[in-house]
């Protein structure tokens, strides 16, 4: 779904924005970008910007990354790689020097530093006031309530003494509590589920004790956890894929599943519109995810927000029209965005999570035996070294049929499972199928 309606111009009129920040004097690319193809540049060298590159490819356009160390996801595919610290502002000086826009991969470069960088004329996508809703939870909280957008029971506390506020508040909302580290958590990182009131206090006074602010909130009975994925480009245009629902183990996602099933057109409708005017609101540019509790009684509450290509979007690289790294790319250069329609009725992604203890047998290995078992799966790997509990890599499985789903979820279980342990959990024994299983191969 593309919003025209939100176009401050008509979408067919030529896009202007290529050549409107090129301030910061140019410390010349590594590598000589072809006359006229826009240069983006991404700080962060994990599996998105590797991702985007791969999107960029396919548009004619660079993609220099500011990574850490040439071993990163993306550093190891992306020729233009600065490496360098997103806490340095000269190392962010020279991934932005001569690109058209700067944009993320983690949101975890401080505001200040992005401030510094707009005023010496760098085009920052999203910009560092919409970014700030994506870096800190208990200012995006605060901004999401003020907007009339539905949110848990919440309370911040930011510094030790304050720690009896605590107790108050677990006094009006008489609810379980979640405590959880106001920045630079992610993955199920610095969020901690409280098993009663003394251990909610514990939790707190540790985040506090290191320095972190922390929110706490009430821990809502949940249905399930849903995602509502938008773009919006600077001149306002805006884009929808259909809301998705999200599977979380041990606070990591572990699959999705596009559309969610059984959600009502309305609720879809009410998340999308939802999504599409919080990127209005915080004036973001390029993707923005925005997750969702849907509660017991089918209320839907924003649970939080990223401000950049996410992963309750990696199945529209297989299922959609128009996948969300092309998508962050149209939107941060300001080109018309694409049709987020998905392709086939129902698309089941995986997440590829690095085992407790990596097998023996190499992960391309595993490749070969899962594409001799299931020729349609579509694999994304990240070329991460595999720790436990890290994501490495992704599938997409993809159903003709809405009926699909419960055989698709199983297989794509099956093959994660596969590529990150070398044991298929049903037994199945890749040499002693023979010839007939192979042909059969599901
Ligand atoms: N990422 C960023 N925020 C959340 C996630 N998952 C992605 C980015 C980042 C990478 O995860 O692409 O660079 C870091 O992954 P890891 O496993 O090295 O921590």
């Amino acid at each position: 779904m593309v919003h025209n309606d939100l176009v401050l111009r008509p979408s067919n009129t030529p896009v202007a924005g290529h050549d409107t920040m090129m301030a910061v004097p140019s410390s010349r690319s590594p590598l000589a970008a072809p006359l006229g193809a826009p240069l983006v540049a991404m700080v962060g060298g994990g599996q998105l910007a590797r991702m985007t590159h791969q999107a960029a490819i396919a548009l004619g356009q660079n993609l220099r990354i500011l990574a850490t160390s040439a071993d990163e996801s993306a550093a190891q595919v992306t020729p233009d790689v600065v490496i360098g610290s997103h806490t340095d502002i000269d190392d962010l000086r020279r991934v932005a020097a001569g690109a058209h826009v700067l944009t993320f991969d983690h949101e975890q470069v401080p505001t200040e530093l992005l401030e510094k960088l707009v005023a010496e004329g760098v085009n920052v996508a999203p910009p560092p006031q919409a970014l700030l809703h994506a870096q800190d939870k208990l200012v995006m909280r605060e901004k999401l309530a003020a907007l009339g957008a539905p949110v848990p029971r919440y309370t911040g506390i930011e510094r030790l003494d304050d720690l009896d506020a605590l107790d108050a508040f677990a006094g009006q909302v008489d609810a379980p509590l979640v405590v959880k580290a106001v920045r630079g958590g992610y993955d199920g990182r610095g969020v901690r589920m409280a098993r009663d009131l003394a251990d909610a206090r514990d939790i707190a006074r540790d985040y506090l004790t290191n320095g972190a602010a922390v929110l706490v909130e009430e821990r809502l009975a949940l249905r399930r956890e849903l995602s509502a994925l938008v773009a919006r480009s600077p001149l306002g245009q805006g884009a929808a894929w259909p809301v998705v629902q999200t599977v979380q183990r041990h606070g990591i996602c572990v699959q999705v599943i596009a559309p969610a099933p059984g959600l009502t057109g309305d609720s879809a409708a009410a998340a999308q519109q939802l999504a599409l005017r919080l990127a209005a609101e915080l004036g973001v540019v390029g993707v923005l995810a925005v997750e969702l509790f849907e509660a017991t009684d089918g209320t839907l509450l924003v649970n939080e927000l990223a401000m950049r290509p996410h992963n309750s979007g990696h199945w529209t690289m297989d299922g959609s029209r128009t996948s969300q790294f092309e998508q962050h790319l149209r939107a941060v250069l300001d080109y018309p965005l694409g049709d987020t329609d998905a392709i086939v009725p129902v698309t089941v992604m995986a997440n590829v999570l690095g085992a407790a203890r990596p097998p023996a047998m190499s992960l391309d290995e595993r490749l070969h035996h899962l594409f001799a078992r299931m020729p349609d799966s579509k694999v994304h790997l990240y070329g991460k070294a595999e720790r436990p509990g890290r994501k490495v890599g992704h599938l997409n499985f993809l159903g003709a049929d809405p009926t699909d789903l419960q055989k698709l979820r199983e297989r794509a279980e099956l093959a994660a499972h596969w590529l990150s342990h070398a044991q298929w959990t049903d037994g199945w024994d890749h040499h002693a199928a023979g010839d007939d299983a192979k042909r059969k191969v599901r």
